[in-house]
């Protein structure tokens, strides 16, 4: 069965609880949920994690070469800095999607930029925690073609 991990950065533990103008009321928990939910509508197992460590993320992504398929990511403020979490999805060279809960474009200008964007797949930005569901029907559609 084909299986995405959606993978969460550093912060995005606290999502629901504040700056809900930026990020919503919904929380990860929630997200969770209507991961799994679709998940289970379009046939395909979604696991789900969260870590506000760099290595832990470069690990989590690591492992997915025995396990995962392809991975949605929300590497928060990572997305900006890190060639580590670019080399970790460089180097397990599965299909990988960045995502941001807000319109990163819209914000400061040191969210304009990101590490991980040239060697993924696609950006999601911008749709509220909607923009899961969004990246995960679009990875899914590239696996099972
Ligand atoms: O928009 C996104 O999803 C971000 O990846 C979120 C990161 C931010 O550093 C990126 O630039 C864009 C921050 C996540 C922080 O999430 C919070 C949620 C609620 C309250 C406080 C922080």
């Amino acid at each position: 069965m084909t299986s995405i991990l959606v993978l969460n950065g550093p912060n995005l533990n606290l999502l629901g609880t504040r700056e809900p103008a930026t990020y919503g009321h919904e929380t990860l928990d929630d997200v969770e949920r209507t991961c799994r939910a679709l998940g289970d509508e379009l046939g395909i197992d979604v696991a789900f994690a969260q870590s506000n460590h760099e290595g832990a993320l470069v690990d989590a992504i690591h492992d997915c070469r025995d396990r995962h398929d392809g991975i949605v990511l929300n590497a928060g403020a990572y997305t900006h800095t890190s060639i580590a979490l670019r080399d970790a999805i460089a180097g397990v060279a599965l299909p990988c999607i960045e995502l941001h809960v807000s319109n990163v474009h819209a914000r400061e200008p040191f969210r304009h930029h990101s590490a991980i964007a040239p060697v993924c797949l696609g950006v999601v930005a911008g749709f509220g925690v909607r923009g899961y569901p969004l990246a995960l029907r679009a990875l899914t559609e590239r696996l099972t073609g």
